[in-house]
């Protein structure tokens, strides 16, 4: 008799067991729909900030969350310390602002990941890329420069923005901030091309029309965040 029971008990309950195991995987299916990391690079005034803010306003209006980030970020302790050796108020060791501009990036790393996680993509304008390829340009031996952002979040697309010298001059001249100044710019670049991963980067000429060039990055954006969303985040290098 009890056996019967049970069997009806377990006729009854098949379709809930059935629809709860359904919900649950439709919940853990949601659930591990992460944001994405993409980040800009490039040299001077190639437009990384003006495209960033377009993209996040771009995504926003579609419905996806996303949110803007920057590195330097000049409003964190450390990131006071990088402002004033920019700005030429302070100086440092190569090696000593070095270590500054990566401590910048590891000070945001557990609210970038909970971003993330929370399935908010984040559009980085700067990354360890500039990181690396600024410190080389100055010397700095490359693979120490990569050893201290070794465990940051790993971008699931770098977008690198290229401007010809004829198109770097119709910008118009730089401003005072170190670094800025052509040669220099050129040995950041040749640094850029050493870090290059056609795995997840794509390298974009950026003389186009702000508009025009909003928009190849919009659909590249939708690419990624469609082939990514559920891959898990990984870490550098
Ligand atoms: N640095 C480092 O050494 N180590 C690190 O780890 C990091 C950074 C993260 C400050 O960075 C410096 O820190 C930087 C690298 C170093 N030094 N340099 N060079 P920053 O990001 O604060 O630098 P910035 O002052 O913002 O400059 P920028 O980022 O190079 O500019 P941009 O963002 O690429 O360009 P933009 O501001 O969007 O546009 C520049 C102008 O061009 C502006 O007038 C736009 O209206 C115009 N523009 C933009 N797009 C177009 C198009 N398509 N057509 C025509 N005109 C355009
Ligand atoms: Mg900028």
């Amino acid at each position: 008799m009890w056996g019967q029971i049970a069997k009806l008990l377990l006729l009854n309950l098949r379709p809930n067991i059935k629809s709860i195991s359904e919900a649950a995987r439709s919940m853990a299916e949601n659930h591990s729909k992460r944001g994405v990391l993409i980040v800009f690079e490039g040299c001077d005034r190639t437009g990384k900030t003006t495209q960033c803010k377009k993209l996040v306003t771009q995504l926003n209006d579609a419905g996806f969350a996303a949110q803007f980030m920057n590195f330097p970020d000049r409003n964190t302790q450390c990131g006071q310390l990088i402002n004033r050796y920019l700005t030429r108020q302070d100086d440092f060791t190569d090696e000593g602002i070095h270590l500054m501009f990566t401590l910048n990036r590891w000070e945001k790393m557990k609210e970038m990941e909970k971003l993330l996680r929370t399935g908010v993509s984040l559009i980085v304008d700067r990354y360890s890329y500039s990181g690396v390829a600024f410190s080389a340009a100055k010397g700095l031996n490359m693979d120490w420069c990569k050893a201290p952002e070794a465990g940051l979040l790993k971008p699931d697309l770098v977008v690198l923005l290229t401007l010809s010298p004829q198109a770097i001059a119709r910008r118009g001249g730089f401003g005072d901030e170190r670094y800025e100044v052509t040669e220099f710019q050129n040995t950041v670049m040749d640094k850029y091309l050493l870090l290059n991963d056609e795995q997840y980067w794509k390298v974009l000429d950026a003389d186009k029309k702000i508009d025009d060039l909003a928009a190849d990055l919009y659909n590249i954006t939708i690419d990624t965040i469609k082939k990514c969303e559920t891959n898990p985040l990984a870490k550098l290098w």
